[in-house]
């Protein structure tokens, strides 16, 4: 199905298809260390692809708004089961197209304009979504902050304060706290979230985005019982499609969410992709997922610690999950986030710039580099290749700082070492 369908395409119109299958070759032959990307199955794209993409399904199962939706509802029951029996929920809403919209969402739900939420900047591992100035959160509602530790004693330092977030919300009176963030390589005390919450009389929303997958896969803690809500993606370490979810055991929460999905954010649910999410949920739903979560950590500790030892500082002293910001500093003052991610690029290394606590440098410049693993671990790697790729990496380093010459020179050759690698460990098929 998958030759038809494409060869379909390469006659209807080749330059999308030959763009498709360029972009084919470049995931084949790089290695993926964006921490919020992924290689879904073969079997997700198939539903996505599919012809459920035709219809109009306004409303939820049962009770829709357009005629001919048999067999979408049971689509989406199917996915609501599975996304519940994954995260150990009552209640799951699949419609969300996005994890932004997910919060856009639950923030409808659980707040009024205006109304007072308390989460962590971006800049210190937060979410755009999670209170950003110019983002709708930031703009329609009144964020306030809790700090990481920078303690002089280095005693956890650059993780939550738990303490500080306590005087915040004890000062501030926020109606939610958010928990939850796309680049904090620590472990989320949930309980301690929750009993916070509960003294100051919030609702707790965890957004688990980046661990979801370690979640379901059971290589950290489950945000319930502790939180009210949980909201996600699907494409990261669930690696799903691209989409959003949100669970609660709240059946008065649930109804409002409902609610505020749609019609509150959303018209028509992508049902092709709430099939794929059905579809990806029932292969994290199998043991091997397990497995996979668990290596995904693993090869995370594995390339920190290789770091480590190439002369690279990873913020906090190390990782807990699938991410680690890597502070290039110490390796070097002349290396930036910016450069250096587009020196590991050409050499086929792909991953972001990311600021690390208390950056010195502008968000476009930064002096960090975020790296994540799970892509690689779809892709079969280990403990032994997450050395290779701290080499890569480091190699990558050595030669920008060395000039344009010798970049060049180390590019080309790390770039072929790397796709022999990725020829041993080729995406799913
Ligand atoms: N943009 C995502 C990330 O890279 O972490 C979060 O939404």
């Amino acid at each position: 199905m998958a030759d038809t369908h494409s060869s379909l395409l390469a006659r209807r119109d080749p330059a999308i298809f030959d763009l498709i299958r360029k972009e084919a070759h470049r995931q084949e032959t790089t290695l993926e260390l964006i921490a919020s990307e992924n290689h879904t199955s073969p079997a997700v794209m198939e539903a996505m692809g599919s012809c459920l993409t035709n219809k109009y399904a306004e409303g939820y199962p049962g009770a829709r708004y357009y005629n001919g939706c048999e067999f979408h509802d049971q689509v989406e029951t199917l996915a609501i089961e599975r996304a519940k029996q994954m995260f150990g929920a009552k209640f799951a809403n699949v419609q969300p197209h996005s994890g932004a919209q997910a919060n856009a969402a639950v923030f409808m739900a659980l707040m009024e304009p205006g109304s007072t939420f308390a989460s962590l900047l971006l800049k210190d591992g937060g979410h755009l979504s999670h209170g950003m100035k110019i983002n709708f959160s930031g703009r329609y509602y009144n964020p306030v902050h809790y700090p990481l530790h920078y303690a002089a004693d280095h005693k956890e330092f650059e993780q939550i304060d738990y303490d500080a977030a306590r005087a915040v919300c004890l000062e501030h009176k926020p109606k939610v706290i958010m928990c939850g963030y796309s680049a904090y390589p620590r472990t989320i005390k949930f309980d301690k979230f929750r009993a916070l919450a509960d003294e100051v009389g919030a609702l707790l929303v965890a957004d688990v985005a980046h661990i979801a997958g370690l979640i379901v896969g059971g290589a950290h803690p489950n945000a319930f019982p502790h939180a009210h809500v949980v909201t996600t993606t699907t494409h990261k370490t669930l690696r799903g499609p691209r989409g959003g979810l949100i669970l609660t055991n709240d059946e008065e929460l649930a109804k409002k969410i409902d609610k505020a999905v749609f019609p509150g954010m959303q018209g028509g649910p992508l049902m092709h992709v709430i099939a794929a999410k059905a579809v990806a949920f029932g292969e994290c739903l199998n043991p091997d997922f397990r497995t996979y979560s668990a290596q995904v950590v693993c090869n995370a500790k594995a390339l920190a610690a290789a770091l480590v030892k190439r002369g690279y500082r990873i913020t906090t002293g190390g990782t807990d999950n699938h991410l680690m910001l890597v502070d290039l500093r110490q390796r070097s003052d002349k290396l930036t986030g910016a450069e250096g991610s587009k020196w590991l690029e050409t050499a086929g290394i792909i991953c972001n710039m990311n600021g690390i606590p208390n950056d010195p440098r502008p968000p476009r410049v930064t002096s960090g580099i975020r790296l994540g693993t799970p892509a690689l671990t779809t892709r079969g790697m280990k403990e032994a290749q997450m050395e290779q790729v701290a080499d890569f990496f480091d190699r990558t380093m050595a030669a920008g700082l060395a000039g344009p010459d010798e970049l060049a020179k180390v590019c080309k050759a790390v770039r072929g070492e790397i796709e022999a690698l990725c020829g041993k460990f080729p995406m799913p098929h």
